[in-house]
């Protein structure tokens, strides 16, 4: 089967498409990875080759090895995806030390995977494990709203998120962990990889700072539906701030201690800190 044919494949790139079309994907701007099944693999296993060399990664994921997936292309437009799946995503292979990776499929006219795979794949690793296996997808986009509130907000986790839970009273239902915040950092490499990977175990979302944002879930729904509820969020606090920088009123503390306990999730008090 085509990669383009299958439900995981045809998933991938609606999604790519639907991040383009809200304008998070800049260029070749975010990057996008899925931990694909094996019984997807056998599904597209005519389609792979096993020639191509090992390359590094740039870290190490042994929890990965032998692990596939598919993920968009260093210097590629979301954009593109649709037209062109070959030219424009790839799916690789783990190796068996997880310290390197070979392209099975994809990037028909040269090309490597994702600059951020060394984030994707670590990221990948840590909610592996720590979801048992159920978190497949992670996502990192570039959205005008929740950037630019890396320029007025403390990047302090406990701030973002409870500014952003009052702005939508289903956000703490949507991201009850909070939202993790990290410095700005040069992109691209193995220590912002280190660093989200140290968040990622206790958060599904991270704010680069002036940078985007990255998110992990189960599935391409439920990863682009949280990136989607983060931005519009920071989008209602963003026009709220621009007319006045006091909220005349909001939801209270004890209010979302009620809705914790009305939607049976716990919200940590860390977040519902007195004003
Ligand atoms: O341009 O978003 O973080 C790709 C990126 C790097
Ligand atoms: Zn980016």
């Amino acid at each position: 089967m085509q990669i383009a044919e299958t439900e995981f494949g045809k998933g991938f790139i609606k999604m790519c498409m639907d991040g383009h079309r809200m304008g998070w994907h800049e260029r070749n701007g975010g990057n996008f990875s899925y931990r694909i099944r094996p019984e997807e693999i056998e599904q597209i296993r005519e389609n792979l080759n096993d020639t191509d060399m090992w390359r590094e990664i740039g870290t190490e994921v042994p929890d990965l090895a032998g692990e596939y997936f598919l993920v968009t292309g260093s210097g590629k437009f979301f954009g593109n995806t649709e037209a062109d799946p070959e030219g424009n995503l790839a799916v690789i292979e783990i190796d068996e030390q997880g310290r390197r990776y070979r392209i099975c499929w994809g990037l028909r006219d040269g090309g490597v995977p994702t600059s951020e795979l060394p984030s994707h794949l670590m990221n990948h690793e840590v909610k592996k494990k720590r979801t048992n296996g159920k978190h497949r997808v992670i996502y990192h986009c570039h959205p005008a709203n929740i950037i630019a509130l890396t320029f007025v907000l403390p990047l302090k986790e406990e701030v973002f998120t409870r500014e952003l839970w009052e702005m939508m009273t289903e956000c703490p239902v949507i991201f009850p962990d909070g939202i993790a915040v990290i410095p700005w950092m040069v992109p691209g490499g193995k220590e912002i990889a280190v660093e989200s990977s140290r968040y990622i175990k206790n958060h599904d979302v991270i704010i680069w700072a002036h940078h985007g944002m990255f998110c992990s879930g189960e599935d391409f729904d439920q990863t682009f539906g949280l990136a989607h509820t983060v931005e519009k969020a920071a989008e209602i606090l963003c026009k709220v701030l621009a007319v006045t920088p006091v909220k005349r009123q909001t939801i209270p503390a004890e209010g979302f201690r009620k809705l914790g306990e009305a939607f049976q999730v716990s919200l940590p008090e860390k977040f519902l800190y007195e004003k």
